[in-house]
């Protein structure tokens, strides 16, 4: 075992020649290796998915897909990534098992947090073809009832006045191709990784939001040369923890401040729309395919969902992690019966999956019990999450007469989870959610009436439709749960609405 105090070497190209026998290395000469993309937003999931597909593919034939990875928020990748030329090490962990791997498709990091000018030289250089991007829901600054540009985000406004020095992803990315369209006019496609419903054509929408209002033919310009491929992305990693670089210190005896840790898992489905040249990622696990909807609605509606009703419920009832609140019975119970009885009804056929085995093998992924994925975690951002997580398969079932006693139950949780962290309640833990702020002046002006509460919250027509939130029996089934959950009583009202739920069968 290493002597905590020794100095350990850190990872970077001089090391890799000498990297244990355990540790699997790039194949290929990293040297000569030209970069012909970028990503925006180098978190683990990027790292941990994209890049190693990149790796994959650059061990399967050398080509010029080397990655630029750029940051245009915290952290800054220069003192971790940069430092290490690039190279980080990716734990795939599944229970006791621990396959250790340094990728090398990313060449170069660009911090671009203080000024967007760095990211532009990037995004709008000629030597860039595709640009892959895992900016979070909220990156796109639509509105998630609707899918359009929020004109009203302060970025937004920021970038209209500003459109030259842009704040916000779809700025950013319509002054890159603006510099795109005004020098070498070379095509692009730009390629959304988040969990998004339809996200290569909310892409399109906000992008295409701010090119039209620029009146210089950038709109028509974009539509001839820009593809906006919509995708479906899967592989569960959470953010790096100390343990994480601890553990790659431990066992294997060097330091590297970019570790990543990720399940075995992951499946990557692209939409086949692209335009300039294209990393041939279908050749190593990648799935090319005319349309992205039913696997996209398969994995939010059931992985996604899934992570999210045990993230909420599992903060309300205690629990830190998936792993601990699946663990649970009553709540492996419930997600199982939603996913089965009222979510799977709600999806359209997906080509070679089976529905159920999905199910199973989601659930089974949750309960990896070396992936530790916090709940509060997930819940971040929950306002972005809730719609095509939740929300489109309530819709669903609602417009069909059925049945939505199981799925309303973690909407109600994201409302509790929310009003539990206003002053009035208590402050029970911080959260991150735009509209974190909004909810808490609701809880304070309203108190414990989970009745008023829900009508408040079920009026932000920016989350929720007005035809849902107007829904009787689904204001009632959310008022009804909220009003368990904000009595702390999480299990009972889990028990309860199973009772009520229509029986399996
Ligand atoms: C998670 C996702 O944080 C979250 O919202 O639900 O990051 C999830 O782990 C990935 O989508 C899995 O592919």
């Amino acid at each position: 075992m290493r002597v905590a105090s020794a100095p350990l070497e850190t990872l970077g190209p001089q090391l890799i020649s000498r990297l244990p026998s355990a540790v699997q290395k790039p194949s290929y000469d990293r040297a000569v290796l030209a970069p012909g993309m970028a990503h925006i937003g180098v978190g683990a999931f990027h790292r941990c998915h994209q890049a190693e597909y990149t790796d994959d593919l650059l061990s399967h034939r050398l080509e010029f897909w080397g990655v630029v990875g750029i940051n245009i928020r915290p952290p800054f990748l220069a003192e971790t990534l940069g430092s290490q030329g690039g190279l980080y090490t990716r734990l795939i962990r599944q229970d006791n098992h621990v396959e250790p791997r340094v990728i090398g498709s990313i060449v170069r990091v660009v911090d671009s947090q203080e000024s967007t000018a760095p990211a532009l030289d990037v995004l709008a250089s000629s030597g860039i073809d595709m640009v892959t991007l895992t900016v979070t829901e909220k990156g796109y600054c639509h509105i998630p009832s609707s899918g359009a540009l929020d004109f009203n985000h302060p970025d937004i406004a920021h970038d209209l006045a500003n459109p030259e020095a842009p704040r916000s992803v779809p700025g950013i990315l319509a002054r890159a191709l603006e510099l795109r369209m005004a020098s070498h006019g070379r095509p692009v496609t730009l390629l959304s990784c988040d969990n998004i419903p339809t996200n290569g054509v909310i892409l399109e929408t906000v992008v295409q939001a701010l090119a039209s209002q620029r009146n210089n033919g950038l709109a028509d310009w974009i539509s001839a040369n820009v593809a906006f491929p919509s995708a479906m992305v899967d592989r569960i990693a959470p953010a790096t923890t100390p343990a994480d670089i601890e553990l790659v210190a431990q066992r294997f005896g060097y330091h590297d401040a970019a570790v990543v840790v990720g399940e075995p898992f992951r499946q990557w489905v692209i939409e086949q729309k692209f335009a300039g040249r294209v990393p041939r990622w279908d050749l190593v696990g990648a799935t090319f395919v005319s349309d992205v909807t039913p696997f996209e609605h398969l994995k939010m509606r059931v992985l996604n969902g899934a992570q999210t009703t045990l993230a909420t419920l599992g903060v309300l009832a205690g629990l830190e992690h998936t792993s601990d609140a699946i663990a649970d019975p009553l709540l492996a119970d419930f997600v199982h019966r939603m996913l089965v009885e009222e979510t799977l009804p709600t999806l359209m056929p997906v080509p070679g999956v089976a529905p159920l085995a999905y199910v199973e093998q989601s659930l089974g992924r949750l309960r990896n019990t070396a992936i530790r994925h916090r709940n509060h975690q997930i819940a971040t951002d929950g306002s972005q999450k809730i719609v095509q997580r939740l929300l489109n398969p309530i819709r669903d079932r609602l417009a069909k007469g059925e049945s939505i006693a199981l799925l309303s139950v973690p909407v109600a949780g994201w409302m509790a989870y929310l009003i539990q962290a206003s002053a009035r309640f208590g402050k029970s833990w911080p959260v991150s959610d735009p509209y974190a702020g909004k909810v808490a002046a609701i809880a304070d002006a309203i108190g414990h009436d989970p009745e008023v509460l829900a009508a408040s919250i079920l009026a932000i027509d920016t989350i929720f439709d007005p035809e849902l939130a107007t829904n009787p029996k689904f204001r009632a089934a959310v008022i009804s749960a909220l009003d368990g959950l904000l009595s702390n009583d999480t299990m009972a009202i889990v028990r309860r609405s199973l009772q009520q739920a229509a029986p399996t069968g």
